[in-house]
């Protein structure tokens, strides 16, 4: 599914985002910047060691907020790396936590001049969000960047199975 968002495009795929060629493709990290299972533990192998040596450097990253690295081997040239909340029942601010890892992931992308990145679920997973509610806050934040910043092209949230897509869908139909 895609959308236009003034000049720019919204998209949604079923797909591995380690795939993508967008400029930037976004992972779904932890605060140590440590690696780990899900979509993190899929970037590093696919992306090589080049990876995590730039994120030991940078050495940690807070929830909510993004960091930069190469994306080694992979077709797209930048990992922004970023940390959404472990969810804990709603009531501990995840859902600003959220709608700010995904800004601040696209503020750094406008900052290096960027102009396409692509997203997981994040928080999705291991980190327990419930689906419904992170996908509607993901591509709200989405939708008022691309209002607001007219230099980001294309925001494609990649979507690892099709219970995922749909959500997704439904939730972007919704908001249009
Ligand atoms: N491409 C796209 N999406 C994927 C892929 C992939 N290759 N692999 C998994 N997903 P998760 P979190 C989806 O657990 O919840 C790690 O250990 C997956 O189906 O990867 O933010 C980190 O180190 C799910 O919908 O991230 C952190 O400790 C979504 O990606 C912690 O997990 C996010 O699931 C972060 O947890």
């Amino acid at each position: 599914m895609e959308v236009n968002i003034g000049k720019s495009v919204l998209s949604l795929v079923i797909g591995d985002i380690t795939e993508e060629s967008t400029d930037a493709i976004v992972n779904a990290a932890n605060e140590r910047l440590a690696g780990g299972a899900g979509v993190d533990g899929a970037i590093h192998r696919a992306g090589g060691p080049a990876i995590m040596a730039e994120c030991r450097k940078i050495g940690g990253c807070p929830t909510g907020q993004a960091v930069i690295t190469t994306g080694g081997n992979l077709k797209a040239k930048h990992v922004i790396h970023t940390v959404g909340p472990i969810y804990r029942g709603g009531a501990r601010n995840e859902a600003a936590l959220l709608r700010s890892a995904h800004v601040e992931s696209l503020k750094l992308a406008s900052a290096k001049g960027l102009k396409s990145v692509a997203f997981p679920a994040i928080s999705t997973g291991v980190y327990g969000y419930p689906l419904e509610e992170a996908a509607r806050i993901a591509l709200t934040a989405a939708i008022d960047y691309l209002h607001e910043h007219s230099d980001i092209e294309l925001i494609r949230f990649v979507l690892f199975d099709g219970r995922a897509y749909e959500v997704f869908s439904t939730e972007l139909k919704g908001l249009l």
